[in-house]
């Protein structure tokens, strides 16, 4: 009996987020896409109060929303899926960037205007889901 209610502890205490993993979001923007265009790409500077993961990204303004890296592939510059997410370690912050990690967003849903600032949501494997609000900029 008194080693179930160990293994119960454990479970509870496995089953309790970690103290307070902070994340702030230091830089959020979504480069304003041409008229009449279907994707998009955003970018987020985030810092972590402890190593996490960056596993997904969702926004209302598209269908969909990818974690992607661009890559050299030969003398190309091409993006590859980021398949497991991107590390945020403690002492970096996760930086993206045009030419970097990025946010691919496919089947913009509504016309991203320059100055509009859109909601997105960013799930995070330790510190659970941060809404980020991006704005939509030029650089
Ligand atoms: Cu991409």
């Amino acid at each position: 009996m008194r080693s179930l209610a160990l293994t119960l502890m454990f479970l509870f205490a496995a089953a309790t987020p970690a103290a307070a993993q902070a994340i702030t979001v230091e830089i959020a923007w979504i480069m304003t896409p041409p008229p009449g265009a279907s994707e998009a790409s955003a970018f987020v500077t985030v810092r972590a109060s402890a190593d996490d993961r960056l596993l997904g990204v969702s926004c209302e303004c598209a269908v969909r929303a990818d974690l992607h890296e661009m890559s050299m592939n030969g003398s190309a510059m091409s993006m590859r899926p980021l398949r497991y997410g991107a590390p945020v370690f403690a002492n970096a912050p996760l930086t993206m960037g045009p030419h970097g990690i990025h946010i691919m967003l496919t089947g913009i849903t509504a016309p991203l205007r320059q100055g509009q600032f859109v909601p997105l949501r960013l799930t995070f494997r330790d510190a659970g889901i941060v809404t980020a609000n991006a704005e939509v900029r030029r650089r």
